[in-house]
């Protein structure tokens, strides 16, 4: 017998397929988040990350459907919540990879003091946002994104509320990484997210995905998004003054700064689930 020691084969490169789980999307035909859902899946195998290493959280709507469709670990909250459970869990297991993932209702509407907060925190995840300038899932209600003058059968001749700007209150906030990204360049998009994923700190990627059904006029974003003409800046006045006054189309990574992320305890003790929930048991009865 031969007592030569053979070598392991080399574990095969994990595929976007491996990301992907058997359940089918509901999402409308063309809608953006199918991209999304795509681009990161495929930022996932450009860095390899084992499925298991990997948890997605989201909210409520229909972009914060994706942990479903994917082999990660997942968890649909409540709305608007999904930036405190995904902070959470960073902090309890820093050694996953956390991806928060919503619409622009969920994260800058109910959830918007989480997004504010998030950024100043910098713990170190992804916010991965499918802002369509509309809620979606609830049949095209106006959102913190929607332009003033969009006039649809629940606002007659627009709200005349001026839009939120989430880049620039994400900087101000003191994200340490901003980005815009499209649904429709799912190359572009998956490479900002793994760039957003190996940032150290809070990273926030804000992908235009448009809502074909209640946005149906979004179908010609593909025609007004352009790359951003310069490389990311680490000063974040500067990078405050290009974003306010760009287009809203520009596309790329718009900061990449180097705060200190918030710290986090790596191998601390595991407790026993049975241990925790000892210790969160009501004691006593009724009165
Ligand atoms: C506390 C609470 N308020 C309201 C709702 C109803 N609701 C569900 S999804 C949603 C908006 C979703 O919009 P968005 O986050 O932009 O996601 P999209 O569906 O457009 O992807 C609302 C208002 C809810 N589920 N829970
Ligand atoms: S309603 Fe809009 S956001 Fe929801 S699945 Fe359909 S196209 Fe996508």
């Amino acid at each position: 017998m031969n007592d030569v020691c053979t070598p392991a084969a080399p574990a095969a490169a994990r595929t976007a397929a491996d990301y992907k789980s058997a359940t089918k999307p509901v999402w409308c035909p063309g809608c953006g988040d199918f991209s999304v859902l795509g681009a990161v899946t495929r930022a996932l195998a450009s860095l390899q990350l084992p499925p298991h290493e990997v948890a997605i959280v989201s909210g409520i709507g229909c972009s914060s459907r994706i942990p479903a469709y994917t082999t990660c670990y997942g968890f649909h909250g409540v709305h608007g919540r999904a930036l405190a459970a995904g902070t959470g869990l960073k902090v309890a297991r820093p050694d996953m990879t956390v991806l928060v993932t919503g619409g622009d209702g969920d994260g800058y509407s109910i959830g918007g003091n989480h997004f504010l907060h998030a950024c100043r925190r910098n713990v170190d995840l992804t916010y991965v946002v499918m802002d369509n300038h509309v809620y979606g899932m609830t049949k095209g209600q106006a959102s913190p994104t929607t332009e003033p003058d969009w006039d649809n059968k629940l606002a007659p001749g627009g709200t005349g509320i001026r839009s939120f700007h989430p880049l620039v209150i994400a900087l101000a906030s003191g994200a340490s990484f901003v980005a815009r990204a499209f649904s429709g360049d799912p190359g572009g998009t998956a490479d900002i997210i793994a760039r957003a994923i190996r940032h150290p700190g809070f990273s926030f990627v804000e992908i235009l995905s448009p809502c074909v059904t209640f946005r149906p006029e979004q179908r010609g974003w593909k025609q007004q998004v352009h790359p951003a003409a310069v490389d990311p800046t680490d000063d974040a006045a500067r990078a405050a003054r290009r974003i306010m006054t760009d287009d809203g189309f520009n596309i790329g990574v718009l900061y990449a700064g180097d705060r200190t992320p918030y710290p986090l305890q790596r191998g601390g003790p595991r407790r026993a689930v049975a241990e925790l929930e000892a210790e969160f048991e009501l004691q006593g009865g009724a009165a």
